[in-house]
């Protein structure tokens, strides 16, 4: 069983999507083992999102993070990350493929609706990053 890390973003949260994203991966299959509500600092954004410190989007990524509330959930399943990020289709809206979730609802490569873990070692970071041991259910 593979877990991953899934964020409504707070684009998604303003557009009150938090319920058709999980209902999209609920609806796979997948499980929520873990599930919460909450708004980043830009700091704990810098944090999450490290790994793109260099990059030039790496300022505004960070302040579109911390803008508002987002839901932060742990995804349960075989094969979990591949399948999120099949059901979130690519980070660029515009090319995402027909009826995934940033292709119906996100706007643009920044305001997407939604993040998912992009390998087992992002996840292994990721999901830590939020969840404590005793918040994520065995189920
Ligand atoms: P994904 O979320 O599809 O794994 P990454 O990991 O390449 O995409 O990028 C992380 C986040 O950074 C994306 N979800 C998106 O919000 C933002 N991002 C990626 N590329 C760009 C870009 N060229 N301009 C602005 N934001 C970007």
């Amino acid at each position: 069983m593979e877990r991953t890390l899934v964020i409504v973003k707070p684009d998604g949260v303003k557009k009150n999507l938090i319920g058709e994203v999980i209902r999209r991966f609920e609806g796979d299959g997948l499980k929520v083992v873990g599930l919460k509500m909450l708004r980043l600092s830009k700091e704990e954004a810098e944090g999450f999102y490290q790994v793109h410190r260099d990059k030039p989007f790496f300022s505004s990524l960070t302040d579109f993070m911390s803008s508002g509330p987002i839901v932060v959930m742990v995804l349960q399943g075989e094969g979990a990350i591949e399948r999120v990020r099949e059901i979130m289709g690519s980070t660029d809206p515009g090319k995402a493929a027909p009826g995934t979730i940033r292709n119906l609802y996100g706007d643009n490569i920044q305001e997407n609706i939604v993040h998912g873990s992009d390998s087992p070692e992002s996840a292994a970071y990721e999901i830590p990053y939020f969840f404590s041991a005793v918040e994520i259910y065995e189920r």
